[in-house]
Formats: structure tokens, C-alpha cells, sequence
């Protein structure tokens, strides 16, 4: 099978036959070793990438901390002109830029468009949160004195994005760091480097023709064992946004808190649906089916188990079991498939190894499961299995669509409870029409996730709000609401005009 309009995509995004990694935003270089792009569509190599090395990493840092210097002193609002006018560089590759990431990743093509669309909508917010980086002010105890705060920019944000949003998560901390006035150093994940490359290029053509300095954004292809864990034990690197496992957020938290940098984390989800006795169950299947079937189960906000009351189980597996039945797989560039591959050959193994320890553990496989071998691609049916709440697998995030049905049964606060009752915390919604229930979801005792929906499914967040959850999920917050706000370093400055010393809580020291 050959990839239906691979060199059109390549040649309108510059990508080469070997490209260079490492890019400081002027120029590009990479001395370190050479790595394959695989497309999990059909194996094919698309293109070769020579990686940065440990002198490329010292390169590119100190450009940004050069860069920084002027970076900071610019205007705000024309921070925000810079990234407009990177949104509107991307609406013009919208569509090629949409086919690599579904190339190199393999999600399906309007999944590919709407990423990038997810940029776009980044690079808006952005602009607008230029003119909007507010501190707040307060009334002194003290005759004649001011107090305010204000928002400085931070320094250099080291940027690691997952194989699964190759583009957008990127941008969100891009689009966000940028406005904020800090530079940015980006290390993708080594699935998916053309991507990065193709971001970079677009970028790069802006900063041209702003004139701007290098290293303002750069980029960084590499092993995370040689080059991203320089980043994490980097003192200049002043926060370090991190996308990806528990596992390795763990170990990125534990560096970067020894030298006291700043972290943002988005690690796993294990994130779920509940169904009430007063759902509407076609609008809780589609969402259900879109949450575990979507991005073939592989987003951090996919659904993984569907919590739902007793009486509305057999008519939940027999919706599911219709909507699962119309899911086409295969291609990911032909529109008429909705599930792509995974992502490699390891994620497959690892696919049907989850499922073999949910059988062992006592978990019912209801369908779904196996290996498809049609295009030497990376292809899998979606799964669903019932199972208890209490199965170790259960609290595990496995990254693949496999999707756990519990039965609940009594009070709604007995689902809220299932759903908590993992590690992570990530996403959650429940499909009601009682007000009592939503509320109590909502509500103090409800779900302890970042995330908390009623009557729209776990993933697909749009940008407007902070993104990100709690627990295991990592704590850290991303893309809109006051996220920007890690972005930056917060003072707080006092201002006597009275002419005379006057101490705080009426202490005397005459
Ligand atoms: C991720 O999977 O890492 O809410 C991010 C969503 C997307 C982002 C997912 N907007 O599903």
C-alpha cells in the first residue's frame, strides 16, 4: 500500500529525504545520531532525522537564554502580534501540516485537521491574553502606600510533548510562553519528529520576517536519555512542561524540584464515563464511543471505563455494541475509516498483552481485540470488557481502546465513588438529566478530576479552559483560563508615598 499523497505533504512542509533535528531558530544542525520516521499506516519510512547531541543542547540553550534578554523587553501585545501572525501561518498548512501529524501518528484525518485546529485556536487565545496578563492590586494598611502585584516573564520553558498530540500540545505551551515573554525549547517524542520539524519551519519563516533573534523557540530532536534529561537537571531551564507517563513525570518532577525549577505535568488519565438511571443513552454511547474509539484510545483524556447503574446495563453493551460494530478501521487518511492504527508494533504487543491480564485477573471480554494484519500497518479492533471495579488492570492506564464496563447500583455518590478510586484524575463526566445528580458530581463530594463534564464525554477538551488533572495525573494546568500564570513569575511590590516609615501590623521601632 503506498501513502496517497505523501510527497505533496512532504514538499509543502520542506521535509527532506534526511533532515536536520536541532533547530535554534535561525539555522539548523544535529551531530548526533540518526533516526527513522516510521508511519504506523503501512511501516513505511518517511523521511530520516539526524538528532541533536549534548553540544547541540548547550547551543541551543544559550541561544534562548539570549534570546530571552530582548524577548522580555518587548511589548507584550507585540509578543501577541508574533504569535497571530504564527496562527495565521498555520491556517494556510492547516491541511498538510493535519496529514503528517495523521502520517507519522496515525490518527485520522479529522483528528489530524483538528489539532492543528486546536493551534490555531491556541494562537488566538494567546494573542488576546497578550493585552490581558492582569495582577491585582489591594489597599494598604498603611497610610499613603500602594500594593500591587505584577507578572514578569520567567526565563527559558523546556517543552516535552507525547507521540499522541505531536503538534498541539506543543502549542498550547508555546502560544501561552510566548505571550508571557519567555523563550521556548521543544523535545518531541522520537515517534514523531517531522512533525516538530514541519512546526518549526512554519515558525521559523515568521521569525524572519519579524526579524527577531534566534532562539526565541527551538527545537531539540533527541534521546530523551541523552538530550531531555540535560533539560530536566538544566538550572537555566526555569520550568519544564512535561507531557507524558506517570513513570517518567515522576522522574522529571523528582530533577527538576532537586535544582527547585518549575514543573507543569500532564501525566496519565484513567478517565471515566458514568451512565445514570437518567441518561439519554444515544448521547452517553456517541460520547462513550468517541472517548475510547477516537485517537484509537491513545488520548490522555480517552475513556476508559464506563461506571453505569445496573438497570441500564444490558441496554448500554447493546447500544455499545451497535455503535462498535459501525467502526471502520484501517487507513487514517481515507475519511471513511474512523479508527486509525496504533501508534507502533510495541503499543500493539502491549494491546494484547493488557487484555490477556484482564481475562487472568477475572475480566469478561464482552468483543474486540484482536490484530488486524491488513497493511502492514499497526491495526487493532477496539475492545470492550466487563469487569469488576477492584481489578489491578483496572487502575492502570493501558494507552489503547480497550474500555472497561463496572455496574453500579444505589446512589449516584456509590458511581462518584468507583470513579475516584483510582490513582489518576484526570477526566470524568456523567450522562444525566437529574439535576441532583449532576450537582452532586459537581459538587464537593464529586469527581476529584481536573476535568469534570456532564453530558459531554471525557476527551476533546477545547482550549478556553485549564487542561490538566490531579493526583497521579500530575497537577499541572495548560492552555487557557489563568494556566498563563505558571508561565510567568509573580511579584509583589509595596509603594510608600507618604514620606514617612510606617511599619506593617503597627510595629513600633522608633
Ligand atoms: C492529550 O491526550 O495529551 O481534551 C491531550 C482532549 C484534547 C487534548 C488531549 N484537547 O482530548
Amino acid at each position: 500500500m503506498k501513502i496517497d499523497g505523501l510527497e505533496d505533504v512532504l514538499k509543502q512542509l520542506e521535509i527532506e529525504e534526511t533532515n536536520y533535528g536541532a533547530s535554534d531558530g535561525h539555522e539548523w544542525f544535529g551531530n548526533g545520531a540518526e533516526t527513522k520516521s516510521v508511519s504506523p499506516i503501512n511501516g513505511q519510512v518517511i523521511a530520516k532525522v539526524k538528532q541533536a547531541n549534548k553540544d547541540d543542547y548547550e547551543r541551543m540553550v544559550k541561544a534562548n537564554r539570549e534570546a530571552f534578554k530582548t524577548w522580555r523587553e518587548m511589548p507584550a501585545p507585540k509578543r501577541g502580534e508574533i504569535v497571530r501572525q504564527f496562527g495565521l501561518a498555520l491556517r494556510e498548512k492547516k491541511d498538510a501540516l493535519g496529514r503528517l501529524v495523521t502520517i507519522e501518528m496515525g490518527k485520522s484525518l479529522q483528528e489530524g485537521w483538528g489539532e492543528v485546529q486546536e493551534m490555531i485556536d491556541i494562537c488566538d487565545y494567546a494573542t488576546g491574553l497578550s493585552r490581558m496578563l492582569y495582577g491585582k492590586q489591594t489597599h494598604s494598611e498603611r497610610f499613603r502606600h500602594r500594593m500591587y502585584e505584577q507578572w514578569h516573564p520567567l526565563g527559558v520553558v523546556g517543552i516535552i510533548s507525547a507521540f499522541n498530540f505531536p503538534v498541539a500540545v506543543w502549542s498550547w505551551n508555546l502560544g501561552i510562553a510566548l505571550a508571557c515573554g519567555d523563550t521556548c525549547i521543544w523535545k518531541p517524542a522520537s515517534h514523531v519528529p517531522l512533525t516538530a520539524i514541519a512546526c518549526q519551519k512554519i515558525l521559523m519563516r515568521v521569525i524572519k520576517e519579524n526579524d527577531l533573534p534566534a532562539g526565541i523557540s527551538t527545537l531539540l530532536i533527541g534521546r530523551g536519555s541523552e538530550v531531555g534529561e540535560l533539560m530536566l537537571t538544566d538550572k537555566h531551564v526555569n520550568l519544564v512542561s512535561y507531557t507524558g507517563s506517570t513513570k517518567i513525570g515522576r522522574h522529571v518532577a523528582e530533577e527538576v524540584s532537586k535544582r527547585f525549577g518549575k514543573t507543569i505535568l500532564e501525566l496519565g488519565g484513567n478517565n471515566a464515563v458514568i451512565v445514570t438511571p437518567h441518561a439519554e443513552m444515544e448521547l452517553a454511547a456517541r460520547a462513550i464511543l468517541f472517548g475510547a474509539v477516537g485517537t484509537a484510545g491513545q488520548r490522555c483524556t480517552s475513556t476508559r471505563r464506563v461506571i453505569v447503574e445496573k438497570s441500564r446495563k444490558e441496554e448500554l453493551i447493546k447500544t455499545l455494541k451497535d455503535y462498535y460494530g459501525r467502526v471502520t478501521i484501517g487507513n487514517p487518511l481515507d475519511q471513511s475509516n474512523l479508527m486509525g492504527p496504533l501508534v507502533d508494533t510495541g503499543a500493539v504487543d502491549m494491546y494484547l498483552e493488557a487484555i490477556e491480564i484482564v481475562k487472568k485477573q477475572g475480566g469478561k471480554m464482552l468483543w474486540g481485540g484482536e490484530k488486524l494484519d491488513h497493511e502492514g500497518g499497526c491495526y487493532v479492533t477496539p475492545s470492550v470488557a466487563e469487569v469488576r471495579r477492584d481489578l489491578e488492570i483496572v487502575c492502570e492506564e493501558t494507552f489503547a481502546p480497550l474500555l472497561y464496563i463496572i455496574e453500579y447500583s444505589g446512589d449516584i455518590q456509590n458511581a462518584i465513588d468507583i470513579q475516584n478510586d483510582v490513582p489518576q484524575g484526570l477526566s470524568s463526566s456523567i450522562f444525566t438529566n437529574d439535576l441532583i445528580e449532576s450537582e452532586t458530581f459537581l459538587g464537593h463530594t464529586g469527581s476529584d478530576c481536573g476535568i469534570a463534564n456532564v453530558n459531554v464525554g471525557t476527551s476533546g477538551a477545547e482550549i478556553g479552559l485549564a487542561f490538566g488533572g490531579e493526583k497521579e495525573t500530575g497537577g499541572g494546568r495548560e492552555s487557557g483560563s489563568d494556566a498563563w500564570k505558571l508561565y510567568m513569575r509573580r511579584q509583589s511590590n509595596t509603594i510608600n508615598w507618604s514620606g514617612k516609615a510606617e511599619l506593617a501590623q503597627g510595629i513600633k521601632f522608633d
